[in-house]
């Protein structure tokens, strides 16, 4: 065939052709054994003049054949999105894919949780450095440079060679130093946060969370202590029946010094808050520490211990967690396992008041 016949042939079904018509036409005219092909193949054997005669034809046929193939499938392409822009809708109204929800961590539920309790009852929650200086976390709660929790094997000593010498601190107290100090009393605060021990196995991390509490004001007893726990710890278990007791203990900071247990009853071999101690299968568990403020410490925020008394507590909050929800092993609250978190993890709404527990 002539180049000729070939294009009166090719272009005009080019123009007609679908999408799979264009592809069986570029097959059938440029591809390997294609009719255009085979006619460029023609030039080589030609002489001279007889190709420079020829040639023009043939290769600007092969340019028209490929460009029309190429209008023509824009054309198409352009055609069937216009068809399926009107064919298809979005549905506006179908609801989104909502993100995971994500879980709270038990730390930070308890830790939520008593914010929310204390705040029923006045108390505001302080924070401060965990890089403490010596005279926050020891001098100031009347803690000597000879007590055994100054040590090196409880504490972590930061640049010992540093003009006022740091520790990450041992207990969240060094927050309600700086709470007395920083204006004139009443004070009411929950100091909740990390803690840094050099101690760790089973039951111990050196990192761990803690929550202290103070009031500080005229004529302040043990039985505001004592009623402010009980109050406390009610919401907290979420259970009518919780009973405390008073034992005395030592603390350098405190005077008197109590620890504060909290009675237990075992019921599916779990150990759950309430019911009767004396039971055969309840019993006491100690949580908390606590006690009078001791007249150095108040000495030592420039209160006068003659005029402001106050008390204080302190107690774990994994552990307080553990008893809450439920967790063995204490090591994994910190290893931030997604697997764990969604097993032990709490829904964003679960946040208890004085006045209603979970969920109310
Ligand atoms: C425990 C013991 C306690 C305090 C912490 C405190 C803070 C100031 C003044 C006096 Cl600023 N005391 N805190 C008092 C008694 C005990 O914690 O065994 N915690 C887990």
């Amino acid at each position: 065939m002539t180049p000729a016949d070939l294009r009166a042939d090719l272009l005009p079904r080019i123009l007609a052709a679908d999408l799979s018509a264009v592809e069986a036409i570029r097959i059938e005219a440029l591809g390997k054994q294609g009719s255009v092909s085979a006619l460029l193949k023609t030039l080589g054997r030609m002489s001279p003049e007889e190709r420079h005669a020829t040639a023009p034809a043939i290769q600007s046929l092969r340019e028209d054949v490929a460009a029309a193939l190429a209008t023509r499938k824009q054309a198409l392409d352009a055609e069937a999105l216009t068809a399926r822009l009107t064919a298809e809708r979005i549905d506006l109204s179908l609801p989104a894919d909502r993100p995971p929800p994500g879980r709270i961590h038990p730390v930070s539920q308890v830790t939520d949780e008593l914010a929310e309790i204390f705040a029923d009852l006045g108390f505001s929650v302080a924070t401060g450095p965990e890089i403490e200086t010596q005279w926050h976390n020891f001098s100031a709660l009347n803690i000597p440079e000879t007590h055994p929790a100054r040590a090196m094997h409880d504490t972590f000593y930061l640049d010992e060679t540093a003009d006022e010498p740091r520790v990450l601190r041992t207990h969240t107290s060094p927050v309600q130093i700086r709470a007395m100090m920083s204006g004139p009393p009443p004070h009411r605060v929950i100091a909740p946060g990390r803690v840094y021990r050099s101690d760790s196995d089973a039951t111990h991390t050196p990192m761990f969370h803690q929550v202290e509490g103070l009031v500080i004001d005229r004529g302040i007893n043990m039985g505001h202590l004592k009623w402010t726990l009980q109050t406390v710890l009610t919401a907290f278990f979420e259970r009518d029946d919780v009973k405390l007791r008073l034992r005395p203990s030592y603390f350098p900071f405190t005077e008197p010094s109590a620890e504060v247990d909290v009675a237990y009853t075992l019921v599916d071999g779990q150990r759950v808050i309430g019911g009767d101690p004396n039971a055969p299968d309840g019993g006491w568990l100690e949580l908390l520490g606590s006690g009078m403020v001791h007249p150095s410490v108040l000495r030592a925020c420039d209160l006068d211990p003659d005029e402001w008394q106050g008390f204080a507590f302190g107690v774990g909050i994994d552990r307080l967690a553990m008893l809450k929800y439920g967790m063995e092993d204490l090591r994994a609250y910190f290893d931030g396992d997604q697997r764990w978190l969604a097993q032990y993890g709490l829904s964003a709404f679960d946040v208890p008041t004085l006045s209603g527990g979970v969920g109310a």
